[in-house]
């Protein structure tokens, strides 16, 4: 990001009507100043002794100030939107993500890389990876690096006798398990175990995903692989427990379903993300103002930056729907028509309405975000969604 458009995304956090000549003033700048805090609610802060943005971002999250007439969970949000304005200012927001992608040989590391990035062609011909191939990437409009550690044991040792050349300042571990492989699940707990140790010596805090692969469709369909992927938790559960110190989660996927391995991705991206949980918040906040039963703000090509929802099985059943009328905008596109700003899908026998908006573009490559909406009620969405957008623009622009 350079000077100039780090100061156009700063000011878009702001009211329209805050002057700002030097970033750094911000810091100073009263609470009333960001957008969305009314001046009642200002004055109440500043007599608490929140004063300033600064004051503001240096809110302890897990434990607000009680101030009479403001909802804890605003309070947060405020924190958290100050937060990032100051991680911006004093550049702390880091340009690119490192994502390592690990596990044993032949797990399908460079295969989930090959079909990130399209490139089928390439699937025939991998060869095991000799050492480690880095490449700068683009994934769904953000910049990524990405480390393809080549899991072959003369490989592996490497990797554990320098652990901070390839472990600093990493942001995400992808680790790859070859689910149709049960042989090979004990050799691979003990790497990860290793592998943890490391990261923990090294006092990084990287988000862990641990990816349950080669999920293939007609393999899922046997009980064999119910029964792989419990073998795989059973081992990798007491390690996670042991450090419990990484956020971790278990993905399966397939490079014979693109689908399995964009959501995986989006997943992931999603919790190393500096914004999505201010994202996530906003939506709650939206969810309840209309009396919705989910909402969801989603790009047209899949990536998913953050939700709410009252019952769990509306988040499945919003974001599915979702990338199901991407898909077919996506394919309507490809027929010679314009994608249309709002799609609207009502469902009378269930009661239900799912609604998605066109609100803006992301990234350089001019990416459609929608927001969707899972309700019972479509008539009480109205304007509301002009206000929501104003406090979303400026979190997708610094989406990671
Ligand atoms: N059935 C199935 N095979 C897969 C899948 N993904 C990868 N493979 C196959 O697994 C083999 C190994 O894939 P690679 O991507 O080279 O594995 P890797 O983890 O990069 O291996 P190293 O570079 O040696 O660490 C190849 O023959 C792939 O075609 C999958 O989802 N399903
Ligand atoms: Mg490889």
């Amino acid at each position: 990001m350079s000077e100039k458009e780090e100061f156009e995304r700063i000011k878009e956090f702001f009211k329209s009507n805050v002057s700002i000549n030097v970033l750094s003033d911000i810091l100073d700048f009263g609470p009333e100043t960001l957008f969305g805090i009314d001046s009642i609610s200002a004055k109440s802060l500043k007599e608490e002794g929140i004063r300033t943005i600064q004051d503001l971002a240096n809110i302890n999250e897990t434990n607000p100030p009680q101030i009479e007439g403001i909802l804890p969970r605003m309070i947060i949000k405020w924190a958290k939107i100050a937060n990032v304005v100051e991680k911006v200012i004093r550049k702390e927001i880091k340009q690119r993500k490192k994502i390592v992608l690990i596990g044993l040989d032949n797990g399908g590391k460079s295969s989930i890389l090959a079909v990130l990035q399209n490139e089928y062609s390439k699937l025939q011909s991998l060869l095991p990876t000799k050492g480690i191939k880095r490449e700068k990437l683009d994934f769904f409009g953000f910049p990524i690096i990405s480390w393809d550690l080549g899991g072959q044991i003369q490989y592996r040792e490497t990797y554990l006798e320098q652990p901070e050349l390839y472990f600093s300042g990493v942001d995400l571990i992808l680790y790859v398990i070859d689910v149709q492989d049960p042989d090979r699940f004990e050799e691979s707990v003990d790497y990860f175990n290793k592998i943890l140790e490391n990261v923990v010596t090294l006092d990084e805090k990287p988000t862990i995903h641990i990816i349950i692969h080669k999920s293939d469709q007609d393999f899922r369909k046997y009980l064999k692989w119910q029964q792989n992927v419990k073998k795989i938790k059973d081992l990798f559960n007491p390690i996670i427990n042991k450090y419990n110190e990484f956020d971790t989660k278990y993905i399966d996927t397939t490079i014979y379903q693109q689908e399995t391995i964009m959501q995986m991705l989006s997943e992931a991206l999603k919790e190393i993300s500096d914004t999505s949980k201010i994202i996530d918040n906003i939506m709650e906040e939206l969810v309840l103002k209309i009396k919705a039963r989910a909402a969801s703000l989603i790009s047209l090509d899949g990536l998913i930056f953050g939700g709410f929802n009252i019952k769990e099985k509306d988040d499945d059943l919003l974001n599915n729907s979702a990338l199901q009328f991407h898909t077919l905008s996506n394919f309507h596109s490809s027929m010679g028509l314009i994608h249309e700003k709002k799609i609207h899908f009502e469902m009378p026998l269930n009661d239900i309405t799912i609604q998605g908006e066109n609100l803006f573009e992301y990234s350089e490559h001019n990416i459609p975000v929608y927001l969707w909406i899972l309700t019972e009620n479509p008539t009480l969405i109205g304007e509301q969604i002009e206000i929501f957008k104003k406090q979303l623009v400026p979190l997708i622009h610094m989406f990671l």
